[in-house]
């Protein structure tokens, strides 16, 4: 009888053992063939480089053929608005929550955040960042936030970007001293990420330099000096050559695709961080069109915003839906399959539906909180659609009459189309009220003492050079 019980539970045991064997080969099948599905991800987005550059968007000052073929394989977006300037963008783009949540100051990201890099990290795919930093100065930062490989500037420090730059590969600083490009260097990198990485599922972020000032000559241009030095020099005519770098690059990463047959599995998107920089007057749809860099207006806020799919994406689409720099998160993560993690701070709404041709709501409105460069408490905040917008102080504008923001509409005279976009807009303002968390109000404190203790520093300084 004992050794019949002894018999029952070995087979028992086995059994189990087989089964669980056998499902879990099964489970890793699938999860296994369900990774090969998930598409990498090529999020580029250039610095200062406004919606009216591309010339699929109506601009007539550059050559901007890769962009164009890009829009024409997939999506051309309208009305893509992110923050006035870099850090505030970045921030937004990169957690996918409105500055009110988690802008300390410029330059830096909290190390409390969650950032794109993470959520793609711990889903499993290989992650690069590869261009401007800006995010904060530790050397561990870049992993920190979720990136395996890293070629920065204005990570640890802040030397030249252009020519014969200071960049930090992998943490390490590096002065390129032999007449290279910091932008060439970059995109040597990236197209060097895609080769190595072609057989697993990557995110590759490349932020790039170009086209921030100083403008400078680029190789390709006929005053290259690949002796030049500094940021000192800077003249607004090496715009158009620096706008054409940036598409050449665009044209050499789909054509790494080809060559590496990831055509068919990767989403490449790109956009702008914030409107072209204030010397440069580009023209667009028959009129001349002055940056707006660092401005709340229309010309501080509105990029281009192209995305291709190929096989995924119906080709030569434009979309007039709204879209803003907090979308970028939920929608890659979508494109990826990755579930974010519950989070009642996130802002974004996925546009991903959108792209591949599915029924979705497309958000009515944008709220901007935005510090930028500014002492604390000196935000501004508005919330605004494709027509109207409204500031907390309570000025009200008809963008589509007045994109530049001059005549604001007299609030005794509002007819009733204008009065219920105020209350939609004024309720926008309303939902964020107190979104401000506590966390970061010591770090803005802080923020103004170094200011001032900055600004005291160079008053006595200045004093005494004048004795
Ligand atoms: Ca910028």
């Amino acid at each position: 009888m004992k050794k019949n019980i002894k018999f029952y539970v070995t087979t028992i045991l086995v059994f189990c053992f087989v089964v669980c064997k056998f499902s879990q080969n099964i489970s890793q099948n699938i999860l296994g063939a369900e990774n090969k599905k998930r598409p990498n991800i090529i999020l580029i987005m250039a610095d200062d480089f406004g919606y009216e550059c591309v010339e699929a968007n109506g601009g007539t000052s550059y050559k901007t053929p890769n962009l164009d073929k890009l829009a024409a394989s997939g999506i051309r977006f309208e009305n893509c608005f992110v923050q006035p300037l870099c850090t505030p963008t970045r921030a937004q783009l990169m957690t996918g929550k409105y500055n009110v949540r988690n802008y300390t100051s410029f330059g830096k990201l909290d190390p409390s955040q969650k950032t794109f890099g993470n959520f793609f990290s711990d889903a499993g795919y290989v992650t690069g960042i590869f261009g401007k930093w800006q995010l904060g100065r530790d050397k561990d930062l870049p992993k920190h936030f979720g990136f395996d490989t890293y070629t920065l500037w204005q990570h640890t420090r802040r030397p030249p970007r252009y020519a014969n730059p200071g960049l930090e590969i992998q943490g390490n600083e590096v002065n390129l001293t032999n007449g290279e490009y910091g932008p060439q260097i970059f995109i040597e990198h990236v197209l060097k990420f895609i080769e190595t990485n072609k057989d697993k599922q990557f995110f590759l972020y490349y932020p790039m330099c170009l086209t921030h000032a100083p403008f400078q000559p680029t190789p390709d241009s006929p005053d290259w000096d690949p002796k030049r030095t500094g940021e000192e020099y800077s003249d607004k005519k090496h715009f158009k050559e620096m706008t054409e770098f940036v598409d050449k690059n665009i044209g050499r990463i789909v054509e790494k695709l080809k060559t590496t047959g990831l055509t068919e599995k990767t989403l490449i998107i790109f956009l702008g961080d914030n409107g072209t920089g204030r010397p440069i007057t580009s023209q667009f749809k028959n009129k001349s069109y002055q940056g707006g860099k660092g401005s709340t207006t229309r010309a501080g806020m509105h990029v281009p915003l192209i995305v291709s799919f190929t096989g995924k994406i119906k080709a030569g689409e434009v979309n007039t839906n709204l879209i803003d720099s907090t979308d970028f998160l939920p929608t890659i993560a979508d494109a990826a399959g990755i579930e974010l993690p519950q989070d009642a701070e996130r802002d974004g709404i996925s546009f991903y539906p959108q792209l591949i041709g599915e029924k979705s709501k497309p958000r009515e409105w944008i709220y901007s909180w935005f510090l930028g460069t500014r002492q604390a408490g000196q935000e501004s905040v508005f919330s605004f659609d494709k027509q109207f917008k409204l500031y907390r102080q309570g000025e009200f504008f008809d963008l589509v009459q007045d994109p530049e923001e001059k005549n604001p509409l007299n609030p005794d005279s509002l007819n009733e189309t204008q009065k219920t976009a105020k209350q939609k807009l004024q309720s926008v303002l309303n939902r964020y009220e107190n979104a401000r968390p506590d966390w970061v109000k010591p770090l803005e404190k802080k923020i103004e003492t170094d200011k001032d203790k900055k600004r005291e520093r160079r008053k006595n300084k200045s004093v005494s050079q004048n004795l």
